[in-house]
This record gives C-alpha cells, sequence and structure tokens, in this order.
C-alpha cells in the first residue's frame, strides 16, 4: 500500500493503510534501536515523527518515536490508537496533539478486536496531545499512559520494589522471590516455557499461584503477574485479546506433582495439557516422568 505526505500550514498529514505501517512485533521498545524508522513526518518545529504498528501492550496500536536528526530515535511512545483492520488512517501532528482519524467499514469484529476502556472506535477518530505522550509524572521510562495500560503504580518508579524502574521491568508487578516452593517451581518452569514458545514481544498475564506473585524470566516483551480476581478486572477494562496464562501445579502420589496449563483469550481461545513432574531429591529438580494430555477448547 501507499502512504502520502501533505503539508497543510503548519500541520503534516499522512494518510495510511495499516498494512502499509511498519510493524515493531518482536522489537524491545524499551530499546531506542529497534524503532522501525520507515514512514516519518516533520513537524513544524523540524522534529521527525516516525509511525509505526505493535501489539507490545496487546493489541495492534499505533506508536510513535521522535528525532532530531533521523538518527537517534526516542523510545517508543504509546498513543493509544487503534489499528483497525480494513480501515484507511489519516494522522495530523500538529503543534499540541496528533490527530488520527479512520475511515472505513465499523464491522462488528473489528470494535471487538480493540477493547480499551479509554477509546470507542465506532465514533471516527481520536486526538493525543503530545504532553500526554511524553507525560511521566515518576521520570521511570514509562508513560502515565502505559502505565495505565499495565496498572503499574504512575506515581512510583518501581512498583513492584525489585530495583528495576517500571520502564525497564519486563515483569514489573512481581519482585523475585527468596525461595520458591514446589509447586511454584513447577508453576514458574512451565510458564517461563511457554512464554518463550510465544512467537512475538506481546503483552502476557500470568494468572497468580496462591497467594504470591512470581516474577518470571522472559527474553522480549513484558509480563504482568495478576491475581484472578485481578486477572478477571483486566479483561473487564482492557479487554478482550491479551492472552492469560495460568499453571495450577499440585501434590500427586509420591514425589509427584501435577502441572495443568492454560492459555486463555476472552472471550473464547484456550487450550492447554496437564502432565506429570518427578522431583528429584538429589538434583533438587523436577523431571517430567507423565503423558501429556491437551486439550482445545472448541470455538461456539
Ligand atoms: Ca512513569
Ligand atoms: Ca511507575
Ligand atoms: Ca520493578
Amino acid at each position: 500500500m501507499v502512504f502520502v505526505c501533505l503539508m497543510t500550514g503548519s500541520d503534516l498529514l499522512l494518510w495510511a493503510q495499516p498494512t502499509s505501517l511498519p510493524r515493531a512485533d518482536t522489537a524491545d521498545l524499551s530499546r531506542p534501536a529497534e524503532i522501525p524508522a520507515a514512514l516519518i513526518i516533520r513537524d513544524a518545529h523540524s522534529i521527525y515523527w516516525s509511525f509505526f504498528a505493535a501489539r507490545y501492550l496487546g493489541f495492534d496500536e499505533v506508536w510513535v518515536a521522535y528525532s532530531h536528526d533521523r538518527v537517534n530515535w526516542s523510545r517508543g511512545l504509546y498513543t493509544g490508537i487503534p489499528v483497525l483492520p480494513g480501515n484507511s488512517f489519516r494522522v495530523r501532528v500538529s503543534e499540541a496533539a496528533i490527530d488520527a482519524d479512520w475511515f472505513g467499514p465499523m464491522h462488528p469484529p473489528a470494535e471487538r478486536r480493540y477493547y480499551r476502556s479509554s477509546i470507542d472506535t465506532t465514533i471516527w477518530g481520536y486526538t493525543i496531545y503530545k504532553h500526554v505522550l511524553y507525560g511521566d509524572a515518576d521520570a521511570d521510562g514509562l508513560s502515565d499512559l502505559a502505565e495505565d495500560i499495565l496498572w503499574t503504580d504512575p506515581d512510583d518508579p518501581d512498583t513492584d520494589g525489585d530495583g528495576l524502574a517500571d520502564g525497564y521491568d519486563n515483569n514489573p508487578l512481581a519482585a523475585p522471590l527468596d525461595s520458591l516452593s514446589r509447586e511454584e517451581m513447577l508453576h514458574k518452569a512451565v510458564i517461563e516455557n511457554e512464554l518463550e514458545a510465544l512467537p512475538d514481544a506481546r503483552l502476557v498475564i500470568v494468572e497468580q499461584l496462591g497467594d504470591r506473585p512470581i516474577s518470571y524470566h522472559r527474553s522480549k516483551g513484558i509480563v504482568l503477574s495478576l491475581s484472578p480476581q485481578a486477572c478477571d478486572a483486566y479483561v473487564e477494562a482492557h479487554g478482550y485479546g491479551v492472552p492469560i496464562l495460568t499453571c495450577n501445579a499440585a501434590a500427586a502420589a509420591g514425589d509427584r506433582l501435577k502441572a495443568s496449563f492454560q492459555f486463555f483469550i476472552a472471550p473464547d481461545d484456550a487450550w492447554g495439557y496437564e502432565t506429570t513432574f518427578q522431583w528429584e531429591e538429589e538434583e533438587k529438580e523436577l523431571r517430567s516422568v507423565g503423558p501429556i494430555d491437551s486439550w482445545r477448547a472448541e470455538p461456539e
């Protein structure tokens, strides 16, 4: 698809089809070097704006980065502007704001695919003020707008108190624990295995095992550790389309533990498996011993 840049007075216009937006699916947006700089417009202050699409916070959304020289770019800034399939966009960068208008059919599936309570996709158009894009009250590298989506504290630079600022913490709601029970070890091992198997860096939620949030290693993207009640509340607020991983681990016969894993995207995509592990006392580790019984939810 083709996009066109137009200048109208001090405003700059950009028309784009969603398919023409460069994507940053696998990028780590906390590192500026990963930002694709293919779709750029320059504003009245000679600042360059690069527009790209990313599912980093769960949905296909428009992100921007800015630069004074087209070489050194800011981190990606979250706009909250949805990339609606089948629609075309007009984006205007003016003195204080970025206006996005989208044009196209408003099929129910397109509305449903984007669940941010702050944006009504049945209305064509959205304005985001530049000061909102930059706004970072606690100076932790994560904008207030992104903190609203991640449920981190916009007034605390380190929500989970583990020494890593929210903007540089891939697991910002869970500090590492000093020691883990066997059940927690198994839960963590299964979850980390599945996190690495995910194809892109999109946001993932992990439902907490028991009453302690566990910190998970993931080489890309953000993981939120939430209690079961908070998972439900999150789906209500930000919606359908964000994967939720759960793994229950329970003692079985002898030194065996049973793990039940589930991958769920509201409203109806789910799959999972059950398997058995043996605790090896000498090696102090868990070894998979059981067959894997997997299942998938039938679409309605
Ligand atoms: Ca912040
Ligand atoms: Ca914060
Ligand atoms: Ca932290």
